[in-house]
C-alpha cells in the first residue's frame, strides 16, 4: 500500500508533462486567413447552404451564442442566423496543423501529436514547472508571431493533469498543476472534465451522486466496482489524477479514425449522411498528410440505448482514392441503418502502406 504510493508520487514528481491545444481551431485559422472574419461569430460545418450536418467548431464569438461542436447546422442558425457559416476546408486545417507541429517539435522534447490540434511534451529535463510555464510561455508566442493563432496549454505531473489543465482556461490560457496541487486542482471539476467520459457515464455517475472529480475520488470502490465492472478502478485512480502513460514520440499510426456523437440522437437521414460525409472526408484528409494507402475500413453505429455496432470491409488492393474511401464507408452505412435512431457516428480505416514504398516497388 504505502511502498507503492510512495513509489508514485516520486514519480509524479520527476515527470513535466505539458499538453497544446489549438484554440477554435478550424474557425481561427478561416479567420485568420480571411480578416474579414475576426471578431465575429464563425461556425465551421457541413454543408452550411443547405443547413444540414453538423458543427465541427466555432468561433469563442459564436460559442457566446451557445454553439458548440457537434451541434446541428440548424439548431446553430437558430441561435445565431447572423453567424458566418462555412463549410471546412481540411487540406488548409492539415497544412496549419503540420505548421504548428513543426514549432513544438523544435523545442526538442518528446513529442506527441494526439488530434490535428493538440499534442504532448515531456518536458522533465527542464527540472521544474517554473521552467516548464516559461517554455510554454514561449511556445505561444511563437505560434502567435508566425501563424496568427492562440492555443492553450496544461502542465501537470501526467498526460491526464495536463490534458484536464490545457482546457482550464482557453482560449490562449495556461494552467500549471504543481504535483501537490493536483487533488485541489480536480476536485470540484465536474466528471465531464475527464477525457472520456461522455454523456451516459456523466449520467450514471450522476445517479451515484457523483457530480465532480472529487465525489469520484472519495467514492467507495467497492460500490463503484458493483456499478461499472472491471473498469471503476481505472476511473478511481484517474479521479486521484493518476496516468502513467508516457509521452509516445514514435506511436504506431495503427488506424486512422474520427468519430461524431450527436447532441441529440437523430433519424434524419440527412444528417446521418452529410456526417458520414465528413467523417470520411476527415479520415481521407490524415490518411493524405500521412502519405498512406489502406485497405480495411470499418464503420460504426451506436444507437439509442448504447447498442454499438460495427462493420468492416477489405479491399483487396491498397487505395488512397477518396472515392473508394466514401462509397465504401455509405455503401457499410446503409448495410447497418436500423429502425432506431442514431447518437454517434464513426469511421476508421486500419492496414495501411506507405505511398512511397508502394511507389518504389511499382518502380522496379
Ligand atoms: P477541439 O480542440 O476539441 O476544439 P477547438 O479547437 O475547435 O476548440 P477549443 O478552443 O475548445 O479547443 O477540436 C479541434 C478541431 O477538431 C476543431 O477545430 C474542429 C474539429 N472537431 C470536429 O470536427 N468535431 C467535433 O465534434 C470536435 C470536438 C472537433
Ligand atoms: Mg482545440
Amino acid at each position: 500500500g504505502s511502498a507503492v504510493q510512495k513509489r508514485n508520487s516520486e514519480h509524479m514528481k520527476q515527470r513535466i508533462i505539458l499538453h497544446l491545444d489549438m484554440d477554435s481551431f478550424y474557425a481561427s485559422v478561416e479567420m485568420q486567413a480571411d480578416p474579414r472574419l475576426r471578431n465575429k461569430p464563425v461556425v465551421i460545418g457541413a454543408d452550411p447552404k443547405r443547413g444540414r450536418g453538423v458543427v465541427s467548431t466555432c468561433s469563442y464569438e459564436a460559442r457566446a451564442f451557445g454553439i458548440r461542436s457537434a451541434m446541428p447546422v440548424s439548431q446553430a442558425f437558430v441561435l445565431c442566423p447572423h453567424a458566418v457559416y462555412l463549410s471546412p476546408d481540411y487540406p488548409l486545417y492539415s497544412k496549419v496543423s503540420a505548421e504548428v507541429m513543426t514549432i513544438i517539435r523544435s523545442y526538442g522534447f518528446r513529442f506527441q501529436q494526439v488530434s490535428i490540434d493538440e499534442a504532448f511534451l515531456d518536458v522533465s529535463p527542464l527540472g521544474s514547472f517554473c521552467e516548464a510555464a516559461t517554455l510554454a510561455e514561449q511556445i505561444q508566442a511563437t505560434i502567435e508571431k508566425n501563424l496568427g493563432l492562440t492555443c492553450s496549454v496544461g502542465i501537470g505531473h501526467s498526460k491526464l493533469v495536463a490534458k484536464i489543465a490545457s482546457d482550464f482556461k482557453k482560449p490562449a490560457g495556461l494552467t500549471v498543476v504543481e504535483p501537490a496541487g493536483t487533488q485541489d486542482f480536480l476536485a470540484p471539476l465536474p466528471v465531464r472534465k475527464i477525457p472520456g467520459i461522455g454523456k451516459k457515464t456523466e449520467l450514471a455517475l450522476f445517479d451515484l451522486g457523483i457530480r465532480t472529480i472529487g465525489g469520484l475520488a472519495a467514492y467507495d470502490i467497492g460500490k463503484l466496482v458493483t456499478e461499472f465492472g472491471r473498469g471503476a478502478a481505472a476511473l478511481h485512480e484517474t479521479a486521484l489524477g493518476i496516468d502513467g502513460s508516457e509521452v509516445e514520440e514514435h506511436m504506431d499510426t495503427r488506424s486512422i479514425s474520427r468519430e461524431i456523437t450527436f447532441d441529440t440522437d437523430t433519424d434524419d437521414p440527412g444528417l446521418i449522411t452529410t456526417t458520414m460525409d465528413t467523417l470520411a472526408e476527415e479520415v481521407y484528409t490524415g490518411l493524405v498528410q500521412e502519405d498512406l494507402s489502406f485497405k480495411t475500413l470499418t464503420i460504426k453505429v451506436r444507437y439509442q440505448g448504447f447498442i454499438t455496432r460495427t462493420r468492416a470491409r477489405s479491399f483487396y488492393h491498397y487505395t488512397s482514392k477518396k472515392e473508394s474511401l466514401r462509397t465504401c464507408a455509405h455503401s457499410l452505412l446503409r448495410e447497418m441503418m436500423e429502425d432506431r435512431k442514431v447518437r454517434l457516428l464513426g469511421i476508421r480505416l486500419s492496414s495501411f502502406e506507405k505511398q512511397d514504398a508502394r511507389q518504389m516497388t511499382l518502380g522496379l
